[in-house]
Order: C-alpha cells, then structure tokens, then sequence
C-alpha cells in the first residue's frame, strides 16, 4: 500500500488530494513542523535525507517531489487517463507536462521571495520589484491560459490542476489575487471537488 509522508501545511496536501481523485488505499503518516522556526521537525530526516514533504513509499520505491510523485501515481494508477492525456498523444502529454511542472518550477520561487518581504522588517527594494513584477507575470500567464475555461488545460480537471491550485491558493494566502478574479473563482472550483474536501478531512486535524 502507498505511504504518504506529509508534512502539516504545505504541497503535501496536494499529494493527498491526488490520492483521493485516484481512490487509491493509502496509508497517511503525519510529520509537524517546529513552531518557532516552521521547519519539519527533525523525524521527517528520518525518512528522507531531505527532510521535506511530501514523500511517497510504494512497495520498496520511495519518491520525493511533488511533480514526479504525480507523474508516478498517473503512469500507475491513471489507467484510464482520466487525469492526463495518454503518452502516445505526444501534442497533448507535452502540454501537460509543461503545465504540471510550470507551478513548482517558475511560480513558486516569486511568491516564496513575496512570503519572505511580507515577513522582513528590512526594505529590500530589488527583491521588492523582483517579486511584483514576477508574481504579476506568472499569476497573469495562469488567468490567460484559463481564459473562460473551468481548468487549466480546458473544460475538464486534470492533474496539471494539483500543483496550479496550490500556488494560486499561496498567492491568496499572501494577498495577490485581487487583479486576477479568474484565479479566484477556480481556486474555489478546484476547492469544492469532493475528492479535496476528503483530503482536507483526513489531513487536516
Ligand atoms: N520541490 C519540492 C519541495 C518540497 C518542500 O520544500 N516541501 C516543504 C513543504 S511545502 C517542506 O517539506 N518544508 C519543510 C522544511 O523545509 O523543513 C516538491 O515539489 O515536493
């Protein structure tokens, strides 16, 4: 059975999210983080030598990073391709692809430096436009490619939605989606799924 390693508050709950679109038996296991510091607390080590979330174990294969956690759980578990369109359509899976790893690999670094001025008592005035002008950018990419769609890759969710979700979800967290009413409106859509609303029951206590 699949073990999922998560860390309270943060991308693990999108791990858990997929498990639950893919109905999959998985078994949760909870990590904290420090209060002070808002780190993992040092157990999570134990299990990778990171020490991040999430963390999937299957049989004896275990996998870090989120986008390749869901790669993993699709190619094993989406037989049907009801979350991404099949390898053999090349067009379609680099498509996918692209927007799947987009979230975790352009968007997140921008709203993390946000996250940390939002923090800072100090002026820091290049990092000040670095982050409005890429937050800006990226969170208006995102709201031109949903056009009047309901997901990010047209009328049905897939999982490139996962990682999209989350760093939308961060971005209103750190106050940054009043330009983008699109981005609010599917954050709410992808929020009201069942299969998330599970997810926040079993991990959220
Ligand atoms: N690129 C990794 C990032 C993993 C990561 O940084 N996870 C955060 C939670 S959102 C974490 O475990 N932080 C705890 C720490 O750094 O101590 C992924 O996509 O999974």
């Amino acid at each position: 059975m699949i073990v999922l390693h998560h860390l309270r508050i943060g991308r693990s709950m999108i791990a858990v999210w997929q498990l639950e679109e893919l109905g999959i038996d998985y078994e949760l296991k909870v990590y904290h983080r420090d209060p002070k510091t808002f780190l993992a607390q040092e157990d999570l080590k134990e299990v990778h030598p990171l020490g991040k979330s999430p963390v999937i174990e299957d049989d004896d294969l275990m996998i870090s990073e989120s986008s390749a956690i869901t790669t993993y759980l699709l190619e094993k578990y989406d037989t049907e391709h009801n979350f991404a369109p099949p390898r053999c359509d090349t067009k379609k899976w680099a498509n996918f692809t692209q927007w799947l790893h987009y979230p975790e690999g352009s968007v997140f670094g921008p709203l993390l430096v946000k996250m940390i001025l939002l923090r800072s008592t100090e002026p820091h005035a290049g990092l000040d436009a670095y982050s409005k002008r890429e937050v800006a950018l990226h969170l208006g990419h995102i709201s031109n490619q949903l056009a009047d769609n309901e997901f990010i890759l047209g009328g049905d969710f897939s999982a490139a939605d996962f990682g999209v979700s989350y760093v939308i979800a961060l971005a209103k967290r750190l106050g940054q989606l009043e330009p983008f009413p699109k981005l609010e409106a599917y954050l709410e859509r992808s929020f009201a799924r069942p299969a998330y609303l599970r997810a926040v029951e079993k991990a959220v206590e």
